[in-house]
């Protein structure tokens, strides 16, 4: 597989996901900040919109973070990310899965660009209700679906991670407590050590 990335981006918890694998991926860089750099030509056929993360894995292209957490774990089910497709918690898990690129992040946007937010006409709702609703869903477990860690997890809690590092996170003793044990992994921490060229 290879994945598309760059540094200091969405990309780190699509590099967090694939070191939870265990599976083997190459990481091939994607210098977004400069365009006139050389591009793998896999990339735009991953990528429709030339963003990161992106993944080639043989003949299959994907872009997304979200679609490309849901795509590894179920392609490769012995990575134990996903619920199997039979399992009652498999709703749960997919609706975590698209929380963090269909709630939190038009949330936190709306919310830093200082638009007026209407929680009935916006499908993300607002800020609060998306604070309200993650801190309700992690509640007093270990992890989103409760004490077996999966991909959906990833997705969340590279949301927890981002709000607590930047101080977008409201006063939350779950969600920080959240956030703590994902940092916590060695998997996210390879992710940030590969992100300054640490390991
Ligand atoms: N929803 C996407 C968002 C990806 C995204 O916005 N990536 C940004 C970097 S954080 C990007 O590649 N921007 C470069 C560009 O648009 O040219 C995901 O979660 O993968």
């Amino acid at each position: 597989m290879k994945l598309f990335w760059c540094p200091k981006t969405r990309s780190q918890r699509a590099v967090w996901l694939m070191e939870e694998t265990g599976l083997e991926y190459d990481r091939v860089l994607i210098d977004i900040r400069d365009a006139s750099k050389p591009r793998d030509p896999d990339f735009p056929k991953a990528s429709p919109m030339g963003k990161v993360p992106a993944l080639a894995d043989g003949a299959v292209m994907l872009a997304d973070s979200a679609a490309i957490a849901i795509y590894v774990a179920d392609r490769y089910p012995q990575t134990r990310l996903a619920p199997a497709i039979d399992d009652p918690k498999r709703g749960s898990y997919l609706w975590w899965m698209v929380f963090t690129p269909g709630v939190v992040e038009p949330a936190m946007a709306e919310k830093f660009s200082g638009a007026e937010p209407n929680r009935m006409r916006s499908g993300w709702g607002d800020f609060d209700l998306m604070i309200e609703t993650f801190e309700k869903g992690i509640g007093d477990k270990e992890w989103i679906l409760g004490d077996t860690f999966s991909a959906a997890d990833v997705m969340c809690g590279s949301s927890a991670t981002f709000m607590k590092q930047f101080g977008m996170l409201p006063a939350s003793k779950p969600l920080e407590a959240y956030a703590e044990r994902c940092m916590a992994r060695p998997a996210f921490q390879r992710s940030i050590a590969l992100e300054s060229g640490d390991a």
